[in-house]
């Protein structure tokens, strides 16, 4: 039993690396409109990003690829370092940009 629970979950997370949209990356050091202006522009550097959402009240950025193609963790990570910030957390989910900002503004 324990087995085939195991089984699944693998299927469940190797369907999500595909359906992912977008990489959520928690930052520290990140506290006004330049930190996020300093952050956008280094990511928007990256080829494969399409967007990129910086939310500073949660200090997480929301990073999008462009259709078909996957984000890479370290290239991510190092445009955060180059801004001058530091990566507490990088995870990937499911939701698009838009979608992560209409869930935001429901949960207040
Ligand atoms: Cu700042």
């Amino acid at each position: 039993m324990k087995l085939i629970y195991v089984g699944l979950r693998g299927v469940v997370l190797a369907f999500l690396s595909v359906a992912s949209a977008s990489t959520k990356i928690t930052v520290n050091g990140m506290v006004c409109a330049f930190c996020a202006q300093g952050i956008e522009k280094s990511l928007s550097k990256i080829p494969e990003v399409k967007a990129v959402f910086v939310d500073l009240k949660n200090k997480v950025v929301v990073v999008e690829s462009r259709d078909g193609v996957a984000l890479n963790d370290k290239s991510i990570t190092q445009g955060i370092t180059d801004a001058g910030y530091d990566v507490i957390k990088i995870e990937q989910i499911p939701q698009t940009i838009s979608q992560f900002r209409s869930e935001q503004r429901s949960k207040k």
